[in-house]
C-alpha cells in the first residue's frame, strides 16, 4: 500500500514547475499503478497550449475558475469546482485560468515525473 501526503511532495523532485502550472505528482510510473495522479495548480491569468498526443488525461477541478478551448471543435467549456474533463481523443486544447485553479489530474500511461511540455505542448513517452 502507498500512502503519501501533499506536504511530502512539496519541494521535492516530484514538485514540478512547468511555468504556467505547478504539478505535485502523487503517483508516478515507478509506483506501478498504471496511471499517474497529480495535484496541479494552474496559475491565474495563464493560457497554456496542450496536446497530449501520447497520453490520456482526466482532470477534475476542485478550486478556481477557467476554461478549456478545444481546437478543431471550436468549443469552449467553462471550468469551475466540480468540472471534470477527459481528453479521450488526444484533443489539442488551450487551458485558461481566470482565477488560479487546482486540478486533480490522472494520466494513462503514467508520467515518470520528469515531464514538462515540449514545444508541441506534449509530454514525451519516457522508456525506462
Ligand atoms: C490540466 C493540465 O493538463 N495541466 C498541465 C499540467 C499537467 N496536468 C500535470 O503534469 O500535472
Amino acid at each position: 500500500m502507498i500512502v503519501k501526503n501533499l506536504e511530502d511532495i512539496l519541494g521535492t523532485e516530484d514538485d514540478v514547475d512547468g511555468g504556467n502550472w505547478v504539478s505535485r505528482r502523487l503517483l508516478l510510473k515507478k509506483d506501478g499503478m498504471g496511471f499517474s495522479l497529480h495535484d496541479t495548480i494552474i496559475k491565474e491569468g495563464t493560457e497554456t497550449y496542450i496536446w497530449y498526443k501520447n497520453h490520456l488525461e482526466a482532470v477534475y477541478c476542485v478550486e478556481g475558475e477557467g476554461e478549456i478551448e478545444v481546437l478543431g471543435e471550436g468549443k469552449i467549456y467553462p471550468i469551475k469546482p466540480g468540472t471534470m474533463y477527459a481528453l479521450d481523443g488526444h484533443e489539442k486544447h488551450y487551458l485558461r485560468a481566470k482565477k488560479q485553479m487546482r486540478m486533480v489530474c490522472v494520466f494513462n500511461p503514467p508520467v515518470t515525473g520528469k515531464e514538462v511540455h515540449d514545444e508541441e505542448g506534449t509530454y514525451p513517452i519516457i522508456e525506462d
